[in-house]
């Protein structure tokens, strides 16, 4: 006999014989938000009340256990009870509460798990306290409970890699009691049986005596000054662990006082923000419209572009023809793509058995004969339109009728190579960005005459690699190389007025960026940059000041950069220095230029090179090559290195505010009033008070 009262539209009661079952049903992860958190301590409290029940288990409904605390409330008024107090009530539970656990019991989830008096495993089960991940720490008493139950190093580890342990591992480290296979509910009702029957032991985690272990803590501590001191929830994760030697309430007032430090920095914001910008912004009507099937993908050019495509293709499973004009350009695109290959067995991406057959889904061919049949083709050939035009105007003669083409130049305009075939509707941009088996970014760029299941298909296909698709409108550079575009000159004109190379890599690299702006053209190539203002000298504006005065004097001694062993840098073996010739050239340059060199602070070196991002970003969503600010946030986390705690450009602007932002443009302007211009979209926003973030919701 079983009967069921609901407490609240999230969590019900289901009593069989001496059994309770908690139901938790708030899809669609089943995140403690208010609701759950109240229901889930009536429940406990009734229970308890009426004293008939001999054990006690909770459960979730749907495809995970609970992912944790409800995200988005973060920011907003807090509504008691609080997590850390309702699992309290959980663990001071006169009769014993288990838990079972199927999908991901993350963060609060897991936590969750933590405070009932055993933990069983669904087959399948991940586990993972990823707080850190969104500039958190546990704040539910997982710094505390998590080295009770695993010792201190796991716990760290845990917590501060914010990875998901596979169920085998979480019961080998004491995480789970058992590991099952079933449904929860009936997991639940089994285990609970077994509990009365005192075949499963029940324990409270705040029983557990931590073993002391000062040494990983100091050696963490030690550890992470060195690689995250920009980062600030790393170091209170092991502040808040350290406290677990405490008393359990002591420890968890230490815990608590440190997730609330957390909460309140600019770092949570951005990450939030960088989380919910990942989902929303494939989130679009373009990208839920019905697709075309691709199994089959062609990818002209082996170089190291076509390469990287072909092994993303095949790392997602899709068969792959590769194409290239000579055979010493396809083997050199075989190597690569064996060796991406074996890079993605040693980084665990690939599974070891499978490398071989995952290799011999890839055809290769001399002739573009071979593409006919493919569902989608990209064109992964150099930069030039006349080329893609003759590639373009082939493929239509080739492919079968509803073949995607795609090319993934990274600036040329899509519409003039949709212009030479008969069918426009089928040619799209998918932008990939190097190297593109390991980089999430595509930009999907949608022409005039772009079908809208191809667009579709371009948002399927992200999903498929597993990579971040945006949207982008046509016109040069897209939305992340028009940017660069911009603000890089922001850098060259720093040195040229005073800066040293190293001294704006090293301010950047302070605001986050992994390298800074020199460092990152010597790993690029320098040429790259030289072949394109060589490109473009003829319609330069005469008015714009040249950024490339001392890159061209470093090109032109055949210093390309890394792979030459010198550019704004010498390379030599792991020793990385300045090199000492580009001094000399900026002293020249200067020199030819009547420029009386000043001193510049680090903060200032920052506010330009932001400021010129920002200012770029903005035009290219006020004329909608960008559909939203935070499609342009996910441009630069995922394709460009944007520090993700910074949430991106347009996150970071809103925290520095439209008004304050157009003054500061203002100011620069009296030194460069060509480069430096207001957007107008920045100047509407500074005159009626909004932001970014106001723009992202209206869209
Ligand atoms: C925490 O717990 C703090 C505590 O220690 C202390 C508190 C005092 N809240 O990713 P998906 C939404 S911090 C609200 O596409 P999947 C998500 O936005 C939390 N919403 O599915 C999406 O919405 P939409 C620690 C959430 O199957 C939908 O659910 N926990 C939350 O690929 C589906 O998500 C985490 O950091 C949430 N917590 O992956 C876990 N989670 O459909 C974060 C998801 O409107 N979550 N949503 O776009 C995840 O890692 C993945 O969502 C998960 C499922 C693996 C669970």
């Amino acid at each position: 006999m079983s009967d069921t009262i609901a407490i609240n539209d999230k969590i019900s009661i289901e009593r069989v014989g001496d059994v309770a079952l908690i139901r938790i049903d708030n899809p669609p992860v089943n995140a403690t938000g208010q609701a759950v958190r109240q229901g889930l301590q009536d429940a406990i409290t009734q229970i308890n009340a009426e004293g008939t029940a001999k054990a006690v288990a909770i459960y979730a409904a749907g495809r995970t256990f609970v992912a944790g605390a409800d995200i988005r409330e973060f920011g907003k008024p807090f509504v008691p009870p609080a997590l850390p107090d309702v699992f309290n009530i959980i663990e001071a539970s006169a009769i014993p509460v288990i838990s079972v656990l199927h999908g991901t019991a993350l963060g609060g989830g897991l936590e969750l798990g933590l405070s009932t008096h055993a933990r069983i495993g669904i087959e399948g089960l991940r586990v993972g306290l990823p707080e850190i991940l969104l500039g958190l720490l546990p704040g539910a008493g997982g710094t505390q409970r998590m080295p009770r139950l695993t010792g201190v190093p796991f716990a760290l580890e845990m917590i501060l890699s914010g990875r998901q342990v596979p169920a085998k591992e979480a019961l080998e480290a004491g995480i789970i009691d058992r590991l099952e296979s079933g449904d929860p509910r009936e997991v639940a009702l089994k285990a609970a049986q077994d509990v009365i029957a005192g075949t499963l032991k029940t324990r409270r985690t705040d029983q557990i005596a931590v073993v002391p272990d000062q040494a990983a803590l100091d050696q963490t501590a030690a550890h992470l000054k060195k690689t995250q001191s920009h980062l600030y929830s790393p170091h209170k994760c092991v502040e808040a662990v350290a406290a677990a030697v405490l008393p359990m309430a002591e420890g968890l007032k230490i815990e608590r006082a440190a997730f609330m430090d957390c909460m309140n920095t600019p770092q949570r914001a951005g990450l939030i923000h960088a989380f919910f910008g990942e989902r929303a912004v494939s989130n679009i009507p373009e990208a839920k419209g019905p697709a075309r099937d691709i199994t089959h993908v062609g990818v002209i050019g082996g170089g190291t572009m076509g390469s990287g495509i072909a092994t993303a293709c095949l790392l997602a499973g899709l068969r792959v023809t590769l194409v290239e004009v000579a055979q010493d350009g396809l083997d050199r695109g075989i190597a690569t793509i064996t060796g991406n290959l074996d890079g993605a067995v040693k980084r665990g991406k690939l599974k070891a058995d499978k490398r071989d057959s995952t290799l011999a889904m890839l055809t290769t061919s001399l002739d573009m004969g071979a593409l006919a049949d493919v569902d989608l083709v990209i064109e992964a050939v150099f930069e030039d339109m006349g080329v893609k035009k003759d590639i373009f105007g082939k493929l239509d003669a080739i492919c079968k009728p509803g073949a995607i083409l795609a090319s993934n130049t990274s600036y040329l305009d899509i519409n003039e190579i949709a212009a030479v075939t008969s069918r426009p509707q089928d040619v799209i941009g998918l932008h990939f960005f190097s190297p593109a088996h390991v980089m999430r970014l595509l930009e999907i760029v949608v022409a005039d005459k772009t079908a809208p299941d191809v667009v579709a298909s371009g948002f399927a296909l992200a999903k498929k690699l597993g990579k971040v698709g945006v949207r982008a409108g046509v016109c040069d550079g897209f939305i992340g190389n028009r940017i660069l575009a911009h603000y890089s000159k922001t850098a060259s004109y720093l040195v040229l007025d005073g800066a040293t190379p190293q001294q704006v890599d090293s301010a950047l690299e302070g605001f986050g960026f992994a390298m800074g702006p020199h460092k990152v053209g010597d790993l690029a190539g320098l040429d790259i940059g030289w072949m394109t203002r060589k490109r473009k000298a003829a319609t330069r504006d005469p008015k714009e000041r040249y950024a490339g005065a001392v890159a061209d004097r470093i090109c032109e001694e055949g210093w390309f950069g890394r792979k030459t062993g010198k550019g704004y840098y010498v390379y030599e073996g792991k020793d990385i220095t300045p090199n000492l010739a580009v001094d000399r050239f900026i002293a020249e340059e200067r020199e030819k230029a009547g420029i009386t060199p000043r001193p510049f602070t680090d903060q200032e070196i920052v506010d330009r090179y932001m400021t010129a991002m920002i200012s770029e970003a903005a035009r290219v969503v006020e004329d909608g090559t960008a559909r939203r600010p935070l499609d342009v946030d996910m441009v630069f986390l995922f394709g460009y290195g944007f520090p993700r705690h910074r949430g991106g450009p347009l996150h970071y602007a809103d925290t520095i505010g439209a008004a304050a932002l157009v003054a500061r443009i203002k100011d620069y302007a009296k030194e460069d009033a060509t480069y430096w211009q207001v957007p107008a979209l920045l100047e509407k926003m500074a005159a009626n008070g909004t932001s970014f973030a106001d723009m992202n919701k209206e869209a």
